[in-house]
């Protein structure tokens, strides 16, 4: 009799349990729709949480710090049970974020992770190594170079830089002029925002080629700008990918079109997919389970025209498999 009791209590604690996980209300603030990665990386998030029969409350920031702070307090008179959050730039939160610690709502920070992580209380973190991101960007380069027998020959280096504020900017700009003395060859000789978008890079670039000489390499911090920067040089009557050696980041399909096509020579791999981070995290959160503070950096690459990881011999296009494994 009393083991019968037992089983009843566990499977009860059990379907309690699920059925509680199968209630949730979750809400994600995020930052807009400014890159093509931006976009893979809600769908992702968005369709795990609907599969999962959880309810998303979710809301598209339009890159407005402003929109986040108002949609971040509309969550807490919601009384949703998680939030995930992806701030536009890495300053400003501090009040807001306390606002939703004094709620007791789970906060989850994704991609993007506030100055002020260390004074706020968090769930779990992920985010890209953006440090290691602009390393990769301006080593890529230089082993490029090299591999053409550039190596030694004087070039002039654009960045594109993201959003101005955004750690991811911040980091891959970090990055990139940590890794350049590397490679004495290489001058960096103009950088500015691009904002992560296609438009803004176009605009840019444009006003790189019209007030310098010669550009020889552009480091491109998303493969937005870097494919907005290609419609500026083509329209220059340059030829992308040779005149000018272009280097982007996400690792997006569309960057991947334009390596096959010729007419960008790598990308940096940072995955958008977060959504296998998130859900088992949410379950383990209502199991129980508690977290460190470390911010978690999802596996990346480097992928570029020559297949893969290798800076070797250029051939035309990525090798089949990783193009075919390409979702986003
Ligand atoms: C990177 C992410 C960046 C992407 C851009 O993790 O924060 O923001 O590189 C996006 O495409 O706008």
């Amino acid at each position: 009799m009393k083991k019968l009791l037992t089983l009843v209590l566990a499977l009860a604690l059990v379907l309690g349990l699920a059925a509680n996980a199968s209630a949730l209300t979750v809400a994600f603030s995020q930052i807009g729709q400014e890159s093509d990665w931006r976009t893979a990386n809600t769908d992702n998030v968005c369709a795990a949480i609907e599969a999962e029969g959880w309810t998303l409350v979710y809301d598209d920031g339009q890159q407005k710090q402003e929109n986040q702070i108002k949609a971040l307090r509309n969550f807490i008179t919601q009384g949703v049970d998680y939030i995930l959050f992806t701030g536009v730039v890495s300053t400003g939160w501090e009040e807001v974020l306390a606002e939703v610690n004094e709620a007791e709502i789970p906060l989850l920070l994704l991609d993007r992770i506030p100055d002020c992580a260390d004074q706020i209380d968090y769930v779990a973190a992920f985010g890209g190594d953006f440090v290691e991101e602009g390393r990769r960007m301006a080593r890529w380069t230089g082993e490029y170079l090299k591999s053409i027998g550039r190596g030694e020959e004087e070039v002039n280096v654009v960045m594109l830089e993201g959003t101005t504020g955004a750690d991811a900017q911040i980091g891959r700009s970090e990055g990139i002029l940590e890794a350049l003395p590397e490679y004495p060859n290489l001058k960096l000789v103009a950088q500015q925002s691009g904002n992560f978008t296609r438009a803004e890079g176009q605009a840019v670039m444009e006003s790189f080629l019209k007030s310098i000489d010669k550009i020889d390499v552009l480091l491109a911090q998303n493969d937005d700008m870097a494919l907005g920067a290609i419609d500026a040089i083509k329209a220059a009557g340059l030829v992308p990918g040779k005149d000018i050696i272009i280097v982007g980041c996400d690792s997006v399909k569309t960057a991947f079109d334009a390596i096959v096509a010729g007419e960008m020579n790598a990308t940096i791999e940072c995955t958008p997919l977060y959504a296998d981070f998130v859900i088992p995290t949410i379950k383990a959160l209502e199991e129980g389970q508690t977290f460190d503070k470390t911010v978690i950096h999802p596996e990346e690459g480097v992928y570029d025209c020559v297949g893969g990881i290798n800076c070797g011999t250029v051939v035309s296009t990525l090798a089949a498999d990783v193009i075919d494994q390409r979702v986003y």
